[in-house]
């Protein structure tokens, strides 16, 4: 009695230990296959995200108070916790009865399936990631078993006869199996993700929560906030840099009381705010696509510059150098008016895109893109403009360039054939800063009429609107203009890019038949 349970209690947490192994086995399998075809198919992400969608927001709340940015590795440590336990009972099964065992490894991995169908926006792909974990686990659950079987039951004298060198070529075989399909996983992608995979800290200052935009009801519309991969990106570059996010810095320097350098993670832990702002290019033509909006984190620029303390400065200018040397100026009293001006590191949850500024930009809310939105942002120099010049400034472009008033139809499009009745024309307006107080429709150069507008994000966010239009057949010319919160109308004045930045209005020709 007394030996059998002492061979049965090793014998016990050798099986759990096979049931471990085997799932993490099958999870590295099917995240690698994850990587190459639907990254958030992966059996974790896929368990994980729907964990932390359908955790009660009074838990997360407690999960991001007791443990900040690091809430979301709770929640899903936690599930993997449970997983694994379940795996260890799926050993210990398997060692008694084959199938049943194996088919709690089965189960497992057909619940991670089943989430990850049920993900928005899934296809029948994102079944895959799942079979292969099932596959790879149950298999490699009962070679484990396999092989353990051949072991003899005793000890050997010398502890490690041929058969128990199988059980250990076996485990240490599918361990390093396991860390090898997890890291090819992790790196292709990473490498697909353009290597931005960096731990954002949740917002000192979040931003409120985001209203349901127009385009859900009125086709054509511009989103109300920009998918991420189709922000406009507009720099002097031909290829995207590669930053390492390790080894970057940004410092501060010139006209201040002590050069700072300060990393990224320097950054991600001073208080941070989040804010929806609207970026737009001076390259913009009227009704042009250099115009987005996106959810900021980032660390207020005065609290970065005051790490290197200005107060005493007589520096007008700052002199933003990106990665490759590349300048952008700013004015100092611009940027440190009030204003939501920061060093951006993330953008709409996730961290900045290679092609947006990855790792920290410069965003000023109010100033075009090209004096105030450095991207791969390293260095900012307080000097002035008399003494340094940037890239755009010898090119001789405005030095402070606000955003224009202005207004766009997205829908219908210019030159299009649209059917006589009630046609919803609409589009997006803005005026950082002050705010859209209103946008009027003109049809055929007659009376100004109100358009509806959408949801209000913020004063820094441009704004949609729609209006409802009889349209009757024949050839018809659509205007629109907006107004700011302080009452000024959009100009009608003809201006070109060049070098502040286009006004006027946009009207298209639009043919009801
Ligand atoms: N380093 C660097 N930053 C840059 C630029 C650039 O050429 N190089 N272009 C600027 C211009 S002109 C604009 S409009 C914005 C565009 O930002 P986006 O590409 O993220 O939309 O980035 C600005 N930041
Ligand atoms: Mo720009």
């Amino acid at each position: 009695m007394h030996t059998t349970d002492q061979r049965s209690r090793p014998r016990t947490w050798r099986h759990a230990a096979y049931g471990v192994l085997a799932t993490l086995v099958g999870l590295a399998a099917a995240h690698l296959v994850a990587a190459l075809t639907v990254p958030a198919a992966s059996p974790v992400l896929a368990v994980g995200s729907t964990v932390i969608d359908l955790t009660p927001t009074p838990l997360k709340e407690w999960a991001i108070r007791q443990f900040g940015s690091a809430d979301k590795l709770v929640l899903i440590g936690s599930v993997t916790v449970v997983v694994l336990l379940l795996s260890a009972v799926a050993g210990i099964i398997t060692a008694r009865r084959e199938t049943p065992g194996l088919l709690v490894v089965v189960g497992l991995a057909g619940i991670a399936g089943l989430l990850a169908v049920l993900r928005p926006g899934a296809g029948p792909l994102d079944l895959l990631p799942a079979l292969v974990a099932a596959a790879v686990g149950a298999t490699s659950l009962w070679w484990l078993h396999r092989v353990d079987d051949r072991a003899p039951t005793e000890p050997s004298p010398g502890g490690d006869g041929p058969t128990r060198r199988g059980v250990v070529l076996a485990t240490g075989g599918l361990a390093a199996a396991a860390v090898a399909m997890g890291a090819l996983g992790r790196w292709v992608t990473s490498y697909r993700l353009g290597g931005t995979d960096v731990a954002l800290p949740v917002a000192t200052d979040p931003a409120s929560p985001f209203p349901t935009g127009l385009e859900q009801t009125y086709d054509g519309i511009t989103p109300l906030r920009t998918p991420t991969g189709e922000f406009y990106r507009v720099d002097t570059r031909l290829t995207l840099p590669t930053v390492d996010v390790d080894s970057w810095t940004l410092t501060i320097d010139g006209d201040v009381d002590e050069e700072v350098t300060l990393t990224f993670d320097d950054l991600a832990a001073m208080d941070t705010i989040e804010r929806d702002i609207t970026l737009t290019c001076v390259s913009n033509e009227v009704g042009g696509p250099y115009v987005g909006g996106a959810r900021w984190l980032g660390v207020p620029l005065a609290d970065v510059l005051a790490r290197a303390g200005i107060d005493s400065t007589r520096a007008d200018q700052i002199l933003s150098t990106d990665v490759d040397g590349m300048t952008i100026s700013t004015p100092l009293d611009v940027a440190l008016d009030g204003r939501d001006a920061m060093i951006a590191i993330g953008m709409n949850g996730g961290p900045l895109p290679r092609a947006n500024g990855f790792p920290a930009r410069m965003v000023v809310p109010g100033l075009y893109g090209f004096v105030s939105a450095c991207k791969w942002i390293t260095r900012m120099t307080l000097t002035t403009y008399d003494a340094e010049q940037a890239y755009w400034t010898e090119r001789d472009w405005a030095v402070d360039a606000p955003i224009k008033i202005s207004s766009r139809v997205d829908t219908p499009k210019g030159l299009s054939q649209t059917p006589a009745g009630t046609v919803v024309v609409g589009g997006i307006a803005w005026a950082q800063g002050s705010g859209i107080e209103k946008v009027e429709v003109r049809i055929d150069g007659e009376a100004w009429r109100p358009a509806q507008l959408g949801p209000q994000v913020t004063d820094d966010y441009w704004r949609q609107w729609y209006f409802e239009w009889e349209a009757e057949p024949g050839q018809h010319f659509i205007a629109c203009r907006a107004t700011n919160k302080d009452g000024d109308v959009q100009t009608d004045v003809r201006m070109t890019p060049f070098p502040e930045g286009s006004s006027g209005l946009q009207e298209i020709s639009v043919s009801i038949t």
